[in-house]
């Protein structure tokens, strides 16, 4: 509990680097468009007990701020884990997360998704005192919804030499993660050659989601070097999302 009462209060960047000083990390990503809070809130605490390591909230289907603030604080009501957003606009904001993704999707070919969104929301980010983490996210094959959302120009599952060019860019950037994204449900993870490159290549900590639905792509995902997982749609679709939860983070 001390552990818990400490951690709530960390900076999360922190927190989570001081985590993969031992470890790999799991972050569950509940999307609050996908089901009402209740729901949300049962599959969180379930999340908990399979021992996820933070919680992601958001997604690509634009929500308010109303529904962002219900979902997390009654998820915070419940565990002593780090709520970061996972924003898919400028409105999904919520003073009881505590920390979001500051993201630019570089692979956009909409400024928006660029830097628009950032824009819009960096007034409201300051007056609330939300910690940001810097971030650059790319978009791989088959992109799924948020690839068309986010009009990506999809990089190659297997494109090694573009997925390093971006990695490069968001390390000169100066982003303190960089996340590989095959696209939420997509039937396999980005191409595990791409991860190795990546990590051989540059320091920043690499996020990997995106179709990692059990043990066996979490592993391979893991020994090509990911620092860190996000699984979202394990925890929705499993009849066991408990069991299937723990067998993926088993394998971290
Ligand atoms: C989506 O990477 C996440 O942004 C999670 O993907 O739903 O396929 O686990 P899944």
């Amino acid at each position: 509990m001390r552990r818990g009462i400490e951690v709530k209060y960390m900076n999360v960047y922190k927190n989570l680097i001081e985590t993969l000083k031992y470890k790999r990390v799991h972050m569950t990503l509940i999307d609050p468009a996908a089901q009402i809070p209740d729901r949300a809130v049962e599959l969180a605490e379930k999340a908990d007990k399979a021992g996820t390591d933070f919680f992601l909230i958001g997604g690509s289907t634009d929500i308010d701020s109303r529904l962002m603030d219900k979902t997390i604080s009654r998820i915070k009501e419940k565990t002593d884990k780090q709520v970061i957003i996972f924003p898919g606009s400028r409105s999904m904001i919520s003073r009881y997360a505590d920390a979001i993704y500051y993201m630019m999707l570089m692979n956009s070919t909409n400024i928006d998704y660029i830097v628009g969104h950032q824009i819009g929301s960096a007034g409201i980010l300051k007056m609330l005192g939300i910690e940001t983490i810097p971030m650059g996210y790319l978009i791989f094959e088959p992109g799924m919804t948020v690839g068309r959302v986010g009009n990506a120009r999809l990089i190659g599952r297997e494109d090694e030499n573009t997925a390093l060019s971006y990695a490069f860019a968001a390390e000169f950037f100066g982003f303190k993660l960089l996340y590989l994204e095959a696209g939420s449900g997509a039937p396999e993870p980005v191409g595990c050659n791409v991860i190795k490159r990546i990590k051989e290549s540059v320091k920043i900590p690499v996020i990997v989601g995106g179709g990692i639905r059990d043990y066996a792509k979490a592993r391979s995902v893991i020994e090509a070097g990911a620092d860190i997982i996000v699984t979202g749609t394990v925890i929705e679709k499993h009849e066991n999302p408990y069991i299937a939860l723990k067998d993926i983070i088993n394998a971290i």
